[in-house]
């Protein structure tokens, strides 16, 4: 694998207003760590891992979800400020959101969210409030192979592209903000003990082009034709029909959006790409496990060369 690195910038937030951010970072849809964020937030001193999952556990509003927790912009709001441009940002005219749109993350150190993009075209703004985690993010211009359908990356002994891959690396410290833009891959480690608050949405106007959007375009046309939601569900391990009902808290109308300059044969081509893709996968990992039914996944930074 070929890689290019690229740099994060990092901005403390006085220096950062919503014009500045829309043109810089959201409009272009790239990543940036805003530092300063939690200065004078009582979660600074209120929250702790404990407490916090019994608040969680207590709240009717909690949703608990895979990896994470999701509850709404009222829960623990006396304990921090949302910044203006992250307030402005998921305003109805720039942002399609959902009600329960922050996303609480536990974890102790050594955890690892393995390689993998959001789905939904969600953007992220991931408050470091306490403790520490190392970043990988890739460019959705030159993504790693996924498992077909999915969002997901595939181990990278299994297959990955021989081309370059543009990366970035870096450590968001307590006060930091990563915002995460929609299709950027990423790994995270952390590296002390630690609790994030995010702020999470779905960009409204036509996404920057990129591979991963043209590959997220065509699955999602997929998905309109006839008798194919249900195939690309059970491949990409979505859940239900659901899935696509919220897509994005957009729904079909969304969809129907995005993919309306896609075309069912490229659609169609997407499925061929896919499943040829999934053939040419390496089907056991190094233990000889089948890597299908383990849905293992790299977990390790990208191979630097
Ligand atoms: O903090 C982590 O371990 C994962 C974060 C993540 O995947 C996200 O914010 O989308
Ligand atoms: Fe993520």
């Amino acid at each position: 694998m070929k890689t290019r690195q690229i740099t994060v910038p990092r901005i403390h937030q006085k220096d950062m207003d919503f014009d500045r951010f829309y043109e810089e970072f959201f409009k272009p849809e790239l990543p940036v760590i805003i530092a300063g964020v939690t200065d004078g937030w009582g979660a600074n001193t209120k929250w702790n891992a404990e407490a916090l999952l019994n608040q969680l556990k207590d709240s009717k509003s909690t949703v608990k979800r895979a990896l994470w927790y999701d509850n709404d912009g009222q829960f623990l709001s006396e304990d921090y400020a949302v910044p203006s441009f992250v307030s402005r940002s998921l305003e109805a005219q720039y942002s399609y959101t959902r009600d329960k749109n922050c996303r609480f993350w536990i974890h102790p150190p050594g955890n690892v969210t393995p390689w993998h993009y959001d789905g939904n075209y969600l953007y992220v703004f991931n408050v470091q409030v306490k403790g520490a985690k190392e970043w990988w993010m890739v460019s959705p211009d030159t993504p790693l192979a996924s498992f077909p359908f999915s969002n997901i990356t595939a181990p990278f002994y299994c297959r990955q592209p021989s081309r370059e891959v543009a990366y970035a690396t870096f450590v968001a410290e307590e006060g930091d903000m990563v915002f995460l833009p929609p299709l950027w891959l990423h790994r995270v480690l952390t590296l002390k003990n630690s609790i994030n608050l995010n702020w999470v949405g779905t960009k409204k106007g036509a996404p920057t082009r990129s591979k991963l959007d043209a590959r997220e375009k065509e699955i999602l046309k997929l998905a309109t034709l006839p008798g194919f939601a249900k195939l690309i569900i059970r491949m990409g391990g979505a859940g239900s029909m659901e899935y696509f009902k919220q897509y994005g808290g957009g729904g079909w109308p969304l969809i129907r959006e995005l993919t309306a300059d896609t075309s069912s044969l490229a659609a169609l081509s997407r499925a061929a790409k896919e499943l040829s893709g999934a053939l040419s996968l390496r089907m056991t990992d190094k233990d000889g496990a089948n890597v299908w039914k383990k849905k293992l996944t790299e977990s390790g930074p990208i191979p630097v060369s």
